[in-house]
């Protein structure tokens, strides 16, 4: 790693075709990118769905890695992860699918770009961000939106529930 690296948080998600060997798959599939390390992985959460309710629920996790790569070459690389992981993109929002993978904070950075917007929109109202994100960064502040805790202090759980 360069001087230029940078600390990450990925959002993971996935509500089909056995969400928790998804995200497992996933991680190991970041790992084995070149120029990102792992430095924490929280526990899987089970969380309702957020959006259109027929479909099944969720397992979220969150990862931070350290990694000079631009974050638009981390996105591109998630993309590839998660198409290789079946993702089908119907078009239809918040749907059911294999593999999510939202990379939530980079850096420090706030980023408006047509395809990367970070904070990744709406990680400051959802649970399922949250409460794993504050597992491996307790201390953690967020660009814009401040103190972890926080946030966490105006989030209720939504049904979420730290798998064993
Ligand atoms: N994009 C922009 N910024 C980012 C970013 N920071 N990270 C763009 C990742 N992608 C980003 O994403 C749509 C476009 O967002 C991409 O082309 C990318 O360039 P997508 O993955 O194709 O579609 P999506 O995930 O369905 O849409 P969206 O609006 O990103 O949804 P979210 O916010 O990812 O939410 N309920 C529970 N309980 N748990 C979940 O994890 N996830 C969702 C999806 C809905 N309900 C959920 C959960
Ligand atoms: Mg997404």
């Amino acid at each position: 790693m360069t001087a230029a690296t940078i600390t990450a948080y990925i959002g993971l998600g996935s509500n089909l075709a056995d969400p928790v060997s998804q995200l497992k798959s996933a991680r190991i599939a970041i790992n084995s990118l070149a120029r990102i390390e792992e430095l924490a992985f929280s526990s899987f959460y089970h969380s309702p769905p957020m959006g259109p309710q027929d479909q099944p629920d969720y397992v979220n996790a969150v990862m931070a890695v350290a990694t000079d790569l631009a974050a638009l070459d981390l996105l591109r690389c998630l993309q590839k992860i998660e198409h290789e992981q079946g993702r089908v993109r119907t078009g239809a929002r918040w749907g059911a699918r294999t593999l999510d993978l939202d990379l939530l904070l980079y850096g420090d950075q706030q980023i408006n770009h047509p395809d990367l917007i970070v904070p990744h929109p709406g990680i400051g109202e959802r649970a399922f961000v949250l409460y794993p994100l504050q597992e491996i960064a307790p201390a953690l502040t967020l660009p814009t939106l401040g103190d972890i805790n926080q946030l966490i202090a105006h989030c209720p759980l939504a049904g979420l529930k730290k798998l064993a």
